[in-house]
């Protein structure tokens, strides 16, 4: 089993219920357990056109290989209609692999890390929500680069989570 990270992005229709449906699409995947979800981001596009974002990290643990998260990340762009006319083109859900626990590779198919996780606000907010201190083999700990990305603009929306896990739980058997 290894540990992941994926990011949710889109900014044409209704992206918060298009990422709500495709978490729900990932979690009836048995090879793969949902364990963490961020909250929504909206945020303005970076290197790209269109309307503001709206984005969304979760963590999984998969028995799946990267290639094979890659693919079943894809069949969910399809379905939620993705439509890729040109580079950043706006789009109704993108599904990114940040991270997959020990694989770090550079084919054209897919590399990991994802090379733009520390230039990016609408990554790294959701991501050092759920992971405070995600430190990132050759870059170190995340949270050292929110200032270089301080410029970009970016949101977090009302959001209710479900205080789930071991935390959640003795901390309620404490009272
Ligand atoms: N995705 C991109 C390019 N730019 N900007 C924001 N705010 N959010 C995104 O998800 C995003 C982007 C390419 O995937
Ligand atoms: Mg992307
Ligand atoms: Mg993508």
């Amino acid at each position: 089993m290894a540990r992941a990270f994926i990011g949710f992005g889109g900014n044409i229709g209704d992206t918060r219920q298009f990422i709500t449906d495709a978490i729900v699409c990932l979690a009836l995947r048995c090879e793969l357990q949902i364990l963490t979800k961020s909250c929504f981001y909206q945020s303005a596009p970076v290197d790209a056109l269109g309307g503001d974002y709206i984005n969304a990290v979760i963590e999984i643990e998969t028995q799946l290989s990267p290639y094979g998260l890659l693919y079943v990340c894809q069949a969910v762009e399809q379905e939620f209609g993705r439509e890729r006319p040109y580079a950043n083109a706006p789009r109704t859900l993108d599904l990114d692999i940040l991270y997959f626990e020990g694989v770090y590779q550079d084919d054209l198919k897919l590399t990991l890390p994802h090379p733009r996780i520390t230039e990016r606000s609408f990554v790294l907010l959701p991501l050092l929500e759920i992971a405070p201190d995600f430190f990132l083999p050759n870059f170190g700990e995340l949270k050292t680069y929110l200032p270089k990305v301080a410029h970009q603009r970016i949101e977090k929306l009302p959001c209710h989570n479900c205080a789930l896990g071991e935390k959640g739980i003795s901390s309620q058997s404490t009272h």
